[in-house]
């Protein structure tokens, strides 16, 4: 909002700010941000790609993906302090971790690994372009999303040792140890019977660990302390979980139309999930649980309006 005379209004939020809207709100301007960050990238960074792999990959990125990693990004930046998420590069930091989600969510369609044919409401990538295309597609946005960090940390003026900070975080939680080793656990865990231990340590690997990294990343490019960074982390621990479980609890109750994907995957697969392991009243319960502990961390945290939104989105989302 500016004044005739170009200065800002007295009063108005600083320039990039979230808008004092309800929840609601709030996240819908942060994805349009992101929407936007995510368009711009792509142009930018596969203008010199050959078509057979620049197409997949806007296919695959610019579906209709609820962007929940990013929006968390960009939340946790500003519970940090950081200047607004319209600064230059925010938005686009933010879209490095939905690169690697997207990567994660192509590989896991794969006829080698879940084999679905719908995700965000039309059909997988493999599906559509073929098993090779949509490898090397997958392949192709963990180089982009590191470069994307690198670039757009350089943009907001940060550090090399905190652009550092920002790889390591990003390149930790997707490996071995983190999201691919989570994978592993999952799919090592069809049709048996594991304990609600067993499935959190899957679940901590495979959904949170991205989920706190994005948060994380989010924290170091607002300048946090190691007090708030730890805080920070620890929310999103609990939000991955709950998120999980309500993945979970819609795969049994809701329709292929509203997920935008195959609903009752994980009985037919024999996933091992919250309502397999505990019942689905049970599930909903827990996911209530988790996210209220996730709300428990914003005591110690300023700006809290866009995280705790985002916490509330998450709980009651239908998709
Ligand atoms: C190297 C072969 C190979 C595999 C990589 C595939 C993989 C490792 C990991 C996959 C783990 C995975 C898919 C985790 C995400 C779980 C999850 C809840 C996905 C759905 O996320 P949403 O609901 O999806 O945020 P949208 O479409 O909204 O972005």
């Amino acid at each position: 909002m500016r004044a005739a005379d170009g200065r800002g209004v007295v009063g108005a939020p600083p320039e990039g700010a979230i808008p004092e809207r309800g929840p609601d709100a709030v996240v819908a301007a942060l994805r349009e941000r992101v929407e936007e960050a995510l368009r711009q990238l792509l142009r930018r960074e596969l203008s010199d790609a050959p078509p057979e792999v620049a197409e997949p990959i806007r296919y695959a990125v610019l579906g209709s993906g609820k962007r929940v990693r990013p929006l968390l990004l960009l939340a946790a930046r500003e519970a940090a302090g950081g200047n607004g998420s319209r600064a230059p590069g925010a938005a686009a930091l933010a879209c490095s971790v939905e690169l690697v989600h997207t990567y994660s969510l192509i590989h896991d369609d794969l006829p080698c690994m879940d084999d679905d044919v719908l995700r965000r409401g039309r059909p997988t990538l493999h599906v559509r372009y073929g098993s090779g295309p949509a490898v090397l597609a997958g392949a192709a946005l963990m180089p982009l999303a590191a470069r994307t960090v690198w670039r757009s940390g350089e943009e907001l003026g940060l550090s090399v040792r905190d652009r550092r900070r920002l790889l390591t975080t990003l390149a930790a939680a997707s490996g071995g140890s983190g999201m691919v080793g989570g994978q592993l656990g999952d799919l090592r865990a069809e049709g048996r019977r594991i304990s609600r231990e067993e499935l959190e340590e899957i679940h901590r690997r495979k959904t949170a660990a991205l989920m706190v990294a994005s948060i994380r990343m989010g924290g170091i490019a607002g300048g946090a302390d190691p007090e708030l960074l730890e805080r920070l982390e620890r929310l999103g621990g609990q939000l991955g979980l709950a998120f999980q479980a309500v993945d979970d609890i819609l795969d049994v109750t809701g329709s292929d139309r509203q997920l935008g994907k195959k609903s009752g995957r994980d009985r037919a697969l024999g996933k091992a999930t919250y309502p397999s392991v505990l019942g689905l009243e049970e599930a909903g319960r827990v996911s209530r649980e988790l996210a209220a502990r996730a709300r428990r961390e914003l005591s110690g945290i300023r700006d809290d309006r866009a995280l705790r939104a985002i916490i509330d989105y998450v709980i009651q989302r239908t998709r």
